[in-house]
């Protein structure tokens, strides 16, 4: 068999993993990489509407699949792309960022070609685009094969994005070598561990349990990156310990089990007792690391003291001024749950659905719209929570067994949720993808319905149609015209956009809200909600908390 290129080579590389789908846009410069999307066995091309959305879809599929490929040009491609694989960066996703550049032959020649500055300098964009990686390559045939072990080891390792450059001269040509044949992502061993201190870390970690009085454990998505999200809960539960989770981290724990107790959010913990359990608790075993933004402990107001966590990061452990280092989660995961004993645990605080509000004819809003979308999930749904006013209603409401969340709860870019919900309903393999987002986020990336609907994706979306930017009309106290949102009617967009068998609707009273619950249930294909909500929600709010969002109080000093 000849050999293949080094784009065909990259692609079927990258595919062993378990990815199936490139998003991305084409560019004259990535056409070896375009082209090779098409020979490749197991590949298909994802036509996004743009290099953003593309980055969002490839971060969406990520997390569900545990890594992604992203596919732009030179230039104008990876720099549109270059806030969504940043948002990958911070959320710990493998996205394999791969970029056509101008040939060798133009760089050496020095002739300006278009994408350049006008100064024939052709590395311009290397170090921004890498930035948002934790690994880069420029191929060639003769480093291709090796490089690119190097690449996945090191995203896979860091579970970060990885930026690979191609020319399109080198594209074409054939790799030099022997090819490697890799392996699904399931089966790779990502980090290793040094034995003595993998040891020691457990047997600090065990001795502290067995002492402690009330332990409390919080599980975060550091884990689901590595894989090991379920090795966290075997453990808990041999161990049984009380689990909470904070909004970042929504969705990693299945919310029915016993141990779990709920949202902690500090003074907005839900179910509010939450807060007491965690504050109070003689040891905080906190597997992969809690992140105390803001967004996490209402304004900073959590009381965690920090002498009675354990904290155990991807492959580090902080037991108190102690720090084990070189220690894998998974490995560490595997030790603790082989030697643990069970702890006594006290009953979990009542954590209830959401109380029903609302008669037939009232308006929706946000009272009478989150108790009735929260009664029709099911288990194998995942719901993706765009930022903005939906996640201070969907963090702390209780899931129904079997239900997983996505949200960019750090990096926070609003209009990651609609491509996102199209790379994570492309990568599930069962269940429905819903999506909440407001209307001011949607409207930055909508158009990908149109991707959504060329593609047969099948999401159930709420499109909240308060006609502002209601959240940071919350922050920026009230009336700001610059909060105020162009006029859209969004039930319209799908057929706009040629979705084909969607179910469209507006719903602005509580009976045709159930009904197109109900036509949703019964309807085996993509559904699109435009639901009114008053803007009267976001204002006016009490002095306190303006004062607090707006002026962002910071940490008081220690
Ligand atoms: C890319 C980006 N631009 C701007 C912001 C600032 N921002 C955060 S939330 C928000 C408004 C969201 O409005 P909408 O989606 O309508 O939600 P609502 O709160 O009205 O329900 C804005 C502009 C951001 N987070 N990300
Ligand atoms: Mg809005």
């Amino acid at each position: 068999m000849s050999q293949p290129t080094v784009a065909e080579y990259t692609l079927t590389r990258l595919s062993q993993l378990g990815i199936d789908r490139v998003f991305g846009v084409p560019g004259d410069y990535a056409f070896s990489v375009n082209d090779a999307v098409e020979v490749v066995d197991g590949l298909d091309w994802v036509a996004c509407a743009n290099e953003l959305n593309a980055a969002y879809a490839a971060d969406g599929y990520a997390r569900i699949r545990g890594a992604a490929i992203l596919s732009t040009t030179y230039g104008v491609g990876e720099l549109s792309a270059l806030n969504g694989v940043m948002g990958s960066k911070a959320h710990r996703l493998p996205v394999f960022h791969i970029v056509g550049m101008p040939s060798e032959r133009i760089q050496h020649l020095k002739l300006i070609t278009h994408h350049n500055l006008g100064d024939t300098r052709y590395d311009r964009y290397h170090d921004i685009s890498s930035s948002a990686c934790c690994v880069s390559a420029r191929l060639t045939p003769d480093n291709c094969i090796d490089e690119l072990e190097r690449v996945i080891r090191e995203a896979l390792r860091q579970s970060m994005p990885a930026y690979i450059v191609i020319s399109e001269v080198n594209g074409l040509m054939p790799v030099i070598g022997k090819p490697v044949k890799g392996q699904p992502l399931a089966k790779i061993k990502r980090q290793h561990s040094d034995p003595g201190e993998l040891a020691a870390a457990a047997e600090a970690i065990l001795t502290k349990i067995a002492a402690a009085k009330h332990p409390v454990a919080t599980i975060t998505t550091l884990t689901a990156r590595y894989g090991v999200a379920d090795k966290a809960v075997e453990f808990v539960s041999k161990a049984n310990l009380p689990v909470a989770v904070t909004s970042y981290d929504k969705g990693v724990v299945d919310e029915s089990l016993p141990h779990y107790i709920g949202l902690y959010s500090a003074g907005s913990s839900q179910p509010p007792a939450v807060r007491d359990i965690v504050e109070n608790a003689d040891l905080i075993l906190d597997i992969g690391g809690v992140m105390l933004t803001e967004l996490n402990t209402a304004l900073w107001s959590a009381v965690l003291d920090t002498d009675k966590a354990v904290c155990i990061h991807d492959n580090w452990v902080r037991s108190g001024t102690n720090v084990y280092v070189n220690v894998a989660i998974g490995d560490l995961l595997d030790v603790l749950t082989a030697k643990v004993t069970a702890h006594a645990r006290a009953e979990a605080p009542a954590y209830g659905e959401l109380e029903m509000t609302g008669a037939p004819s009232d308006p929706t809003a946000s009272p009478n719209f989150y108790p009735r979308l929260q009664r029709r999930l099911r288990a194998g749904d995942t719901l993706v929570i765009e930022t903005g006013s939906c996640m201070f209603h969907l963090n702390p409401m209780r899931l129904p067994a079997g239900v997983g969340v996505e949200a960019q709860g750090l990096w926070g870019s609003i209009g990651w949720g609609t491509p996102a919900t199209l790379g994570i309903a492309m990568a599930k393999t069962e269940g429905r993808t819903w999506l909440v987002t407001g209307d001011g986020s949607h409207q930055l990336t909508l158009n990908e319905l149109a991707v959504m609907g060329r593609y047969g994706v099948t999401p159930v979306i709420f499109v909240l149609n308060n006609g502002l930017y209601g959240i940071e009309d919350v922050i920026s106290e009230r009336g700001h015209a610059y909060d105020d949102l162009a006029a859209v009617n969004y039930h319209l967009l799908p057929a706009a956009f040629g979705c084909k068998g969607w179910l469209s609707a507006k719903v602005t009273t509580v009976a045709e809200l159930e009904k197109v619950l109900d036509d949703i249930d019964a309807h085996d294909g993509a559904a699109y909600v435009e639901v009114m909500i008053p803007n009267e929600e976001s204002q006016p709010l009490p002095d306190d908390v303006i004062d607090r969002g707006y002026k962002l109080r910071t940490p008081a000093p220690n």
